[in-house]
């Protein structure tokens, strides 16, 4: 005989999933024991929330659904939030978890972590199911995997019942009922009509632009963007995430000049991005209501959902592409000179104008001279991956750190979420084995700080840099009481790791925390430097600031 303990281990080795992040307790604890002695590798967080976004970031680097498991109830809640900043993201990821008695359950007579998970998960996950028999975990299984990494990828909910993991099954029916999922993620390749439609409008274009998006980085079609847009001559702009798919040093990035290329583009054509708050819905001031869209997609139903879309593409990334190559024509799209030299002048002008404050060396350090310091230190480091998250810090790092290779930037991404640092910073360096550097916001740092312990469990090579100005946006006047942004003045963050036998640096100039950085890196041992930044420096909700409701009462300005 064996039981569904074993059964879920084997289903999960059998579909190659070799790393399970998460929290041990009732009744998950002799599955995690018995995946990491049947060779599976268990990476165990302080909360739920941070495995759920180490496995969520596992998704986003590896194409393959990332694994988090928790234990019911007040477990599983903590893992949803990082399961439902999953699906909004399209990471393919399946948080399991474990839950009570059913029958006590439903009847809520008061069990022991009570919950009626799967409904709780349902409205937040891509997909959700529960396993109520030994002989459907197979099945199960391989229904979560495939519905987190096919299509538009996301997060899948797998409920697990006590019962079902204690429950006995024949050695014969159990092998029978595993199942190996065959191609979990089809090439979804694009109808040749639309693919034929997008080059007609690209080419009757006279100020092209192509946005990349995230969906882009994780198609892995790193080629097949690359000589698209080298071949047209085509301007773009990587959103994000999307930084270092081609790099930043590009001389087609339009980045630099980034609202004028969007303001005055007349065929601009989306890749893996939605057209959502992070492009201002498509809407004025800045875009122009007469620019015209192609849409790349694999969702259908993201196709007009802000914007009429000219020429829609649905496919995934890396097909579309290829039938961009193999259908375009020679000479099809022309080098539109007059826009590409309108757009390097724009980006000269405003590099240079950026020069100054970037070349500033102010006591106490603002945000540009830091992050000057930490690109420095970065400069002979492409490998290296970076997590960020803050509102200053996450604004201006996403100017001023550029990225030289794809899916090499984690940020808060589509919901503008805190908290994911320490769990990416996690998921990146297990997955990858190369550094991680955090660049954190001390607010944003709070959310997953007691993480910096598992860094040290396990050695990660993660360097976390805070960005300390006493507060949420910017520190509280000296002396005056607590605000509902302030944090403790002066806190010395670093202390935390040296408590678990970590690197801690306390850095007040930019060559110190340069030096800091490169030291760091240079052990490849966990660190964190508290980088004291003016208290003053940070604008309130950084570069959204329009996001915040203002008062109808208050007079107009
Ligand atoms: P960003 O935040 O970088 O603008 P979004 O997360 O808004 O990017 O958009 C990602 C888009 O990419 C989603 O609409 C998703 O459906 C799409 N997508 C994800 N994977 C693929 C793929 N392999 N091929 C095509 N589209 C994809
Ligand atoms: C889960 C609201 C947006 S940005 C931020 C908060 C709390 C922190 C900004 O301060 P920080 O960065 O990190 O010190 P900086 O560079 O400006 O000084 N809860 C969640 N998500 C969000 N986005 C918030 C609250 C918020």
């Amino acid at each position: 005989m064996t039981d569904g303990f074993h059964l879920v281990v084997e289903a999960l080795k059998l579909n190659g999933v070799d790393t399970i992040y998460g929290v041990a307790g009732i009744p998950i604890t002799d599955l995690l024991r018995l995946a990491q002695n049947e060779g599976i590798r268990y990476i165990g967080f302080r909360h739920e929330q941070s495995a759920g976004n180490a496995a969520a970031i596992a998704g986003y680097l590896t194409q393959k659904p990332g694994i988090c498991m928790t234990v019911s109830a007040p477990g599983f809640l903590n893992g949803l939030v990082a399961l439902a900043n999953a699906t909004t993201n399209c990471f393919p990821m399946i948080l399991i978890s474990g839950s009570s008695d059913r029958a006590i359950v439903d009847l809520e007579q008061g069990d022991y972590e009570e919950m009626d998970q799967l409904a709780a998960a349902r409205p937040y996950a891509k997909a959700a199911y529960r396993i109520n028999r030994p002989q459907d975990i197979g099945i199960g299984i391989a229904r979560a995997i495939r519905a987190a990494v096919s299509g538009r990828p996301g997060g899948v909910y797998l409920d697990l019942t006590a019962e079902v993991l204690g429950s006995a099954l024949d050695v014969e029916t159990a092998k029978k009922s595993l199942v190996k999922v065959v191609d979990p993620a089809p090439p979804q390749p694009p109808a040749p009509a639309s693919v034929a439609r997008a080059l007609d409008l690209l080419a009757s274009a006279q100020r092209p632009l192509v946005i990349l998006g995230k969906g882009a980085a994780y198609a892995r079609a790193d080629e097949e963007i690359r000589s698209f847009i080298e071949t047209t001559g085509i301007p773009f702009l990587p959103m994000s995430m999307a930084k270092g798919l081609l790099p930043d040093e590009h001389p087609q990035s339009a980045a630099a000049a980034r609202s004028y290329a969007i303001g005055n583009a007349d065929v601009v054509m989306l890749a893996g991005a939605r057209m959502n708050w992070l492009l201002s819905h498509g809407r004025a001031p800045l875009w122009s209501e007469n620019t015209r869209f192609v849409q790349v997609d694999i969702s259908p139903t993201e196709i007009d959902s802000n914007r009429a879309i000219a020429a829609p593409v649905v496919g995934d990334i890396k097909s579309v592409f290829a039938a961009f190559n193999a259908a375009l024509k020679p000479g099809q799209i022309k080098r539109q000179a007059a826009w590409t030299d309108e757009i390097g002048k724009r980006k000269q002008q405003n590099v240079e104008r950026m020069a100054a404050r970037l070349n500033a060396d102010p006591s106490p350090m603002n945000f540009s001279s830091a992050l000057r310091a930490v690109r420095n230190a970065l400069a002979t480091q492409p490998d290296v991956y970076i997590v960020n998250e803050g509102a200053n810090t996450l604004d201006f790092g996403r100017n001023i750190i550029d990225m030289d290779k794809p899916r090499h930037r984690l940020d808060s991404g589509t919901w503008g979420i805190m908290g994911i640092g320490m769990g990416y910073a996690v998921g990146a360096a297990v997955e990858t084995g190369k550094p991680v550097v955090a660049i954190e916001g001390d607010s944003a740092f709070g959310f997953s700080g007691m993480e910096i312990e598992t860094i040290c469990r396990y050695e990660l090579p993660v360097t976390t840099i805070i960005f300390n100005n006493n507060g949420v946006y910017r520190g509280d006047a000296p002396g005056a009481p607590y605000s509902p942004t302030g944090l403790l003045r002066g806190a010395r963050y670093e202390k935390i790791i040296e408590a678990f036998g970590g690197a801690g640096y306390h850095v007040t100039d930019t060559p110190s925390l340069t030096k800091a950085l490169s030291d760091a890196l240079a052990s490849g041992k966990p660190a964190l430097i508290n980088a004291v930044i003016d208290p003053t420096a940070g604008t309130e909700s950084g570069h959204i600031q329009s996001l915040n409701p203002r008062s109808a009462a208050a007079p107009k300005k």
